[in-house]
């Protein structure tokens, strides 16, 4: 019996092994489209699918705009092209990760031109890195996005400078490596390795979340034959509320018989997930709210 189960788990080896040397581009048709509408500021985003879905350009001059891919999950790579395919403009193009809600990711965002704005403060030529951490979406602003450096958004890297930016009608390739606590991202000209920006940072705020693209008031932005290597999904996740206010000083535990306790701390909305559990057996999930 021994035997038979072994040859189970090579033929089980096999196959992942065979799946990850032939990635495939990502289908971007169940993806889904998303843009803020802020005080004083554009158009919703419009997202256009072509190339079998392999494809997106988003058309429009907008709002801080997002393409997400609708999936939880951390530890995986992400590899892709993008480009500006027009003349026109000189604002924000990037990707969005680490995503949980419309007020708390991280955006990579590159600018082509600095440009400073007497509401919306100044933004360099360069490549930025910035955390969104607000109560709630309602609390954000288009000085948020444009200048960032306030309590709801910390710019966690940056790279400015003359020649910084990106070029019009140019392909660059992307590569994002996103792990629980450290998430590194290169930017290359397109089809080489010739590295415009290569930055790594250590932040756990988001350590799972979507993936997504980004723009802001920048259109016929396209982004274009995306792979993904690896990925886990969350298993168990869900949310705990005292009179109706999300419980953000905790923890949550897992316990299932036979299996590894896991334990997570809540995070603002008082949402927990557990990326391991085994689907064959009960489990119960314990939370313990702890005092200031
Ligand atoms: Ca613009």
């Amino acid at each position: 019996m021994k035997s038979y189960y072994f040859l189970i788990l090579t033929g089980f080896l096999t196959l992942i092994s065979f799946e990850q040397g032939f990635a495939k581009n990502i289908d971007l048709s169940s993806w889904s489209e998303y843009t803020y509408d802020l005080s004083g500021g554009q158009p919703p985003g419009k997202w256009i699918l072509s190339n079998n879905n392999s494809t997106v350009v988003q058309r429009v001059n907008a709002d801080p705009s997002f393409y997400l891919n609708n999936v939880n999950q951390t530890s995986y790579t992400m590899d892709g092209s993008f480009q500006v395919k027009t003349t026109s403009d000189n604002d924000f193009i990037g990707f969005v990760f680490g995503y949980r809600n419309d007020h708390q990711f991280y955006i990579f965002d590159w600018r082509q031109g600095t440009e400073g704005d007497s509401t919306y403060g100044n933004a360099k030529e360069g490549f930025r890195i910035i955390k969104i951490n607000a109560n709630s979406s309602k609390d954000l602003d288009l000085y948020d996005f444009w200048n960032s450096n306030t309590d709801n958004s910390t710019i966690l890297a940056s790279s400015y400078g003359d020649n910084k930016g990106w070029d019009d009608k140019t392909i660059y390739d992307f590569h994002l490596e996103f792990f629980p606590g450290k998430f590194t991202i290169v930017v290359y000209l397109g089809g080489t390795k010739k590295e415009l920006w290569k930055i790594t940072v250590n932040d756990n705020s988001f350590d799972s979340g979507q993936f997504g693209f980004y723009n802001f008031s920048q259109e016929q932005v396209e982004y274009s034959g995306f792979e993904q290597t690896g990925g886990i999904e969350a298993l168990v996740s869900g949310c705990i509320e005292l009179k109706g206010e999300p419980i953000k000083k905790g923890k949550a535990m897992l316990m299932q018989s036979g299996e590894i306790f896991q334990s997570v701390p809540l995070d603002d909305n008082g949402c927990y997930q557990f990326f391991h559990v085994n689907e064959e057996k009960p489990f119960g999930v314990m939370i313990r709210r702890t005092m200031e």
